[in-house]
């Protein structure tokens, strides 16, 4: 391999999505059970616990949308619209294979849309309270409980309290270094790009052999740590550091990511459910494991929770710790919870010195110019 030239891990992760098709099947055809799942507050630790395979549902692009809109308004977010669509015209080969499908109450069109999708599949709804207090907390803890034996009885298994420890286990192992990999943006000049490193973070949610998930990854780390050390990074130290906030970003990357580096910027951290919010925070392996994964989880930061003052918090400290100069906050069309959090996301920011933009927009590509000449006014005033 060429020095310095990076693994084709890269392209391995691009294109993990079409990769784990095969590997879906092969792990069905070994009778292996797989859980599709559609939310960063779905506690993966049960999931592997039953001996089952958690994987993340398309929902990412447009393509399924005008099939979903027969059944659901056109002014409902894409996401939801598209995870629909998906399941709807079985273009996700992982929706297809899952034995089981898990729901979440996060925001109103999804629970919504979890009844119309368990028409097609055997969903699972969470009960995911609305806030981070004590109460909630104990809701939250026997609704994990609950789930625990709706896996049991689904798969005939019995999870112990041994599964569970290996799972937080294996789980806080991928945690550990994903955290280590996106850590890398807070280098100057960073040694990878924002859209390569979007790449490999979304790569992960296809990844069914996390252990060697896990090897790859800290083999990338060490490429890129070698990179910066010898001064060969091909980002610009004087490239404009971005960090994004806001709505998953897997469904725009070539509207908002691509142009905004093209126009001078970088993006150093991504503190949406691509990267951050779904790596942060460890589960305390000193507790009662169920106790343990509920606490973790509720403290995840969306919008969806009231208040969310826990987002406000880590921007804060992002916005230091990645030398940030300045904050774009997408939002996807209809998605209220992030789209009324923005005032309060403006004043953080702007309370922090930075610059802030916050972008509502779909999957389509129709406003890309605009998107396009925004972005790049945004990086030429920073
Ligand atoms: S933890 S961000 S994955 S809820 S679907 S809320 S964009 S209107 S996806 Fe999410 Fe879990 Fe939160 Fe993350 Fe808005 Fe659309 Fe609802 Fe959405």
């Amino acid at each position: 391999m060429e020095e310095n030239k990076l693994p084709e891990i890269f392209e391995t992760f691009g294109d993990a999505r079409k990769n784990g098709f095969v590997t879906v099947k092969e792990l069905k055809d070994k009778g292996k059970k797989v859980v599709g799942t559609f939310c960063t507050y779905t506690p993966k630790e049960l999931i592997y616990a039953a001996g089952a395979y958690p994987v993340g549902l398309c929902a990412t692009s447009e393509e399924t949308i005008p099939e979903a809109e027969k059944k659901l308004p056109k002014n409902l977010c894409p996401l939801i619209k598209a995870s629909y669509g998906f399941a709807a015209t079985d273009k996700c080969p992982y929706m297809y294979f899952s034995d089981l499908v898990v729901g979440e109450t996060t925001c109103d069109g999804k629970k919504k849309m979890y009844e119309l999708l368990g028409e097609i599949k055997d969903v699972h709804v969470l009960q995911l309270p609305q806030n981070q207090d004590e109460r909630s907390l104990k809701l939250w803890t026997e609704e994990i409980h609950h789930f625990k034996k709706v896996l049991e009885e689904k798969f005939d298994v019995t999870i112990t309290e041994q599964d569970l420890k290996d799972a937080v286990k294996l789980c806080n192992d991928e945690r550990e270094v994903m955290q280590r990999f996106y850590e890398l943006g807070k280098l100057t000049p960073p040694p990878l790009s924002g859209l390569e490193m979007h790449t490999i973070m979304h790569g992960t949610t296809f990844t069914f052999d996390k252990n060697e998930q896990i090897k790859n990854i800290n083999e990338v780390i060490e490429k890129l740590i070698q990179k910066h050390q010898e001064g060969k990074s091909e980002v610009s130290e004087s490239a404009k550091r971005i960090l994004i906030t806001g709505c998953p970003s897997g469904g725009i990357v070539e509207k908002i990511i691509k142009p905004l580096e093209e126009s001078g910027a970088v993006v150093v951290c991504f503190e949406n459910c691509i990267g951050i919010k779904s790596f942060d925070r460890m589960v305390n392996t000193e507790k009662d494991p169920v106790e343990a994964i509920a606490e973790r989880y509720l403290k995840i930061p969306c919008s969806v929770m009231t208040p969310n003052k826990g987002r406000e918090e880590l921007l804060v400290k992002l916005i230091e710790e990645y030398k940030v100069d300045g904050v774009i906050d997408v939002i996807l069309q209809a998605c209220h919870t992030y789209n009324v959090e923005t005032e309060k996301i403006r004043e953080v920011v702007q309370g922090a010195d930075t610059p802030y933009m916050s972008l509502e927009t779909d999957y389509s590509l129709s406003d890309f110019g605009q998107i396009k000449t925004r972005l790049e006014a945004f990086v030429e005033m920073l």
